[in-house]
């Protein structure tokens, strides 16, 4: 790296957007954020639709190059700004492999087609928007439950990180999916909670959930939300 980073944070608020201010913090990077907010309009401007035309957040800028889903900057932080005693993606191929499937299964599983589809469905959430369907609520909710004996099996060994004694990007979005089902009331697997727990002492977790926090009262009164 020849110069200082020019990073810039869209989006704050969210178990999405707390990815990215985590990855921050766990790589001692200094950015700036914009602190918008989903449903809030700030997504839609013309000036924010140019930067990225899903109109979601998070969103990272570095310099002239944007990139979002929170999953991929994670992963280009740590592939661009590795600390020499830490980075959040494994190099021996194996592990590499290992670890990719990880993030698949937790943005697809457990975050895609469980989570968020309780929030889109639900009546205190999206429902209006989407649809409220409680069966589908349910469902979801039970079908993470399955999906999480993936995670149970794998922590039995008394592991602890997913990938053993590193920490890694896989980690982050493993605790936001764990907390955001706590926050619903689904519930996770035994062998999650003292994982979650050791998580949630690290400073960087701390730091990233406070960077996370939106500034408009409004918003502040709810748990972190996608
Ligand atoms: N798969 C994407 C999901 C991004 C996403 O859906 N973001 C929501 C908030 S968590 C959003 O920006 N919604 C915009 C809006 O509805 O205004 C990621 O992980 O970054």
């Amino acid at each position: 790296m020849t110069s200082a980073p020019d990073l810039t944070l869209w989006g704050v608020g969210t178990s999405r957007t707390v990815r990215a201010h985590w990855a921050m913090f766990e790589l001692d990077l200094p950015y700036k954020t914009m602190p918008i907010g989903p449903r809030t309009g700030e997504t839609k401007t013309a000036e924010y639709t140019k930067l990225n035309p899903r109109q979601k957040v998070p969103l990272l800028r570095d310099g002239d190059f944007c990139i979002g889903e929170s999953a991929a900057i994670v992963a280009y932080l740590s592939r661009t700004y590795p600390k020499p005693e830490r980075s959040l993606i494994p190099d021996r191929q194996r592990d590499y492999a290992a670890w990719l499937e990880w993030c698949f299964f937790i943005v697809t599983e457990l975050d895609s087609t469980s989570l968020y589809v309780m929030r889109r469905h639900s009546a205190d959430a999206l429902g209006p928007i989407y649809g409220i369907a409680p069966d589908v609520v349910a469902k979801a909710g039970e079908y993470f439950r399955e999906q999480l004996r993936h995670v149970e099996t794998a922590l039995h060994d008394g592991r602890t990180y997913l990938m053993g004694d590193q920490f890694t990007s896989a980690d982050i979005l493993l605790t936001t999916c764990l907390d955001w089902a706590i926050a619903y009331g689904v519930g996770i697997c035994d062998n999650a909670h003292p994982y979650r727990d050791r998580i949630h002492q690290r400073a960087a977790y701390q730091l990233g959930n406070k960077a996370n926090e939106p500034l408009a009262p409004i918003t502040r009164a709810t748990p972190p939300s996608a």
